[in-house]
């Protein structure tokens, strides 16, 4: 889709169908977005948390930004008119009954202005192009953006009728559905759950992709393996949650500009105009009083308050709803790791019973994944985050996988490898789902 968007911009101004049916693909939040971009006061250091590079634009952006041309909507609705506007040198690309948009040369603007024209709006070909940049860089294509990994989820959900469902557990901060898919032979999407559910979720950074990876990799990994006898018996006996991109803004703004910007919070505008919020210590445990902080520009910065944020609220709500939920793994990257509570304190869980259990898990699932198990605060002390307030709150076994790679951005043959044996570990998860106090007898 990319490369044909990128065509028609560059090479096709003149298609007019091409052009009107490729201009409309952008999503609601995906512009609102973009009009935060532009909005951002790029000469003050202190307006953006996350500066982007300096290099930040693609080389074909960087080619426009000479160019002297603007996309412009001019007010206008009917075909004479229309034929004018031609006749003055416009390119008309979208036609529409009360307005046609399209490009023209920035001397023909005085020429509009003198002869009455109302104009709608009016951008630089440069400014026009930027929405269209946005996605991976081409050697990272195989990862999914917004766009890419709701189409997967549904394509998931309309392939295996009777046991997979597609539901939102609410919106992102600019309007995006955060997607579920349900993994449920008898279940559908918001019905109560009366079986044990594992919970997966992935994405609370936004630069953290390849977790989205591994959460649809295991989507699609356990649709296609449904009828083995071991994953048959979880379809029927567990309730299974994969939520693969939380973050799904963040994750948006990495790539917009078609090169990474090492964003990890949420797309929030802070009071001081900084953007985001660090969503894994936006969450109620110990909220803010180690590892987090409270400065908006900071990459912890934890927010004005818990669940300050819709995306943290949206999975406390979710969590709270389903009482059936015993095990949940949230994805992160990077360092090879299985984490397990407390993260927000530097002492070992006080309740003997299930710091075993706990330990077990992660030494099973280190096994899986070759990624060494430890306490979460052995790393470093962080409030705030997922697993601590799911465990306090509602006795989750839940883990924290910092998955592989050397970076943030580990490249697309990385997917595979963390796919498979995170895979793997799941299905760990998910045979112990039913009666994690098991492993203690
Ligand atoms: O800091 C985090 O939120 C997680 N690491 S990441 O590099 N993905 O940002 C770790 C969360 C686990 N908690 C602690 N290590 N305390
Ligand atoms: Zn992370």
């Amino acid at each position: 889709m990319k490369k044909i968007i990128l065509s028609v911009i560059l090479f096709g101004f003149c298609a007019y169908n091409l052009g009107a049916a490729e201009i409309k693909t952008a999503a609601p939040g995906e512009n609102a977005a973009l009009g935060q971009l532009l909005e951002q006061p790029a000469a003050n250091p202190q307006a953006l948390a996350n500066p982007p590079a300096p290099a930040a634009e693609t080389a074909a952006a960087e080619e426009l930004k000479n160019d002297d041309r603007y996309w412009i909507t001019v007010l206008v609705s009917d075909r004479q008119a229309r034929t004018k506007l031609l006749e003055l040198g416009m390119d008309i690309v979208e036609v529409k009954p009360e307005k046609v948009s399209g490009f023209v040369h920035k001397d023909t603007l005085p020429v509009l202005q003198e002869k009455g024209y109302k104009l709608e709006s009016r951008q630089t070909i440069y400014e026009y192009a930027k929405q269209y940049l946005k996605d991976f860089p081409p050697a990272d294509s195989a990862y999914h953006n917004y766009k890419e990994t709701t189409e997967l989820l549904n394509a998931l959900a309309a392939a295996n009728p009777g046991l997979a469902s597609l539901s939102s557990i609410g919106k992102t901060i600019e309007g995006r559905d955060i997607w579920c898919l349900r993994l449920n032979s008898s279940q559908k999407e918001e019905t109560a759950g009366a079986k044990p559910a594992a919970l997966y979720v992935a994405n609370h950074h936004a630069r953290e992709h390849l977790s989205n990876e591994v959460a649809l990799g295991l989507a699609s990994w356990l649709l296609g393996h449904k009828d083995d006898a071991e994953i048959k018996k979880y379809l029927e006996t567990l309730d299974i949650y994969i939520i693969p991109m939380l973050n799904a803004d963040g994750a948006e703004y990495d790539i917009r500009t078609g090169k990474y910007r090492w964003h990890r919070k949420n797309m929030r505008v802070n009071a001081d105009k900084t953007i985001g919020v660090d969503l894994n210590r936006n969450y109620d445990a110990r909220w803010c009083t180690a590892g987090a902080s409270h400065s908006p520009y900071s990459d912890t910065y934890c927010g004005t308050a818990p669940f300050s944020e819709p995306e943290a609220l949206a999975l406390k709500k979710f969590i709270e709803a389903r009482k059936n939920i015993k095990t949940l793994m949230s994805y992160h990257s990077y360092s090879d790791l299985i984490l397990y509570p407390w993260a927000g304190l530097g002492t070992p869980l006080e309740n003997e019973k299930d710091r075993k259990v706990f330990e077990k898990m992660a030494k099973a699932m280190a096994g899986f994944t070759g990624y060494t198990p430890q306490q979460s605060s052995d790393l470093y002390v962080a409030t705030g985050d997922t697993t601590d307030w799911a465990y306090m709150t509602a006795g989750i076994f839940a883990f924290t996988t910092e998955l592989e790679g050397r970076g943030f951005y580990p490249g697309a043959g990385i997917i595979e490898h963390a796919v498979t044996n995170n895979v793997k570990a799941a299905v760990y998860m998910l045979s112990v789902t039913d009666d994690p106090y098991k492993l203690t007898r």
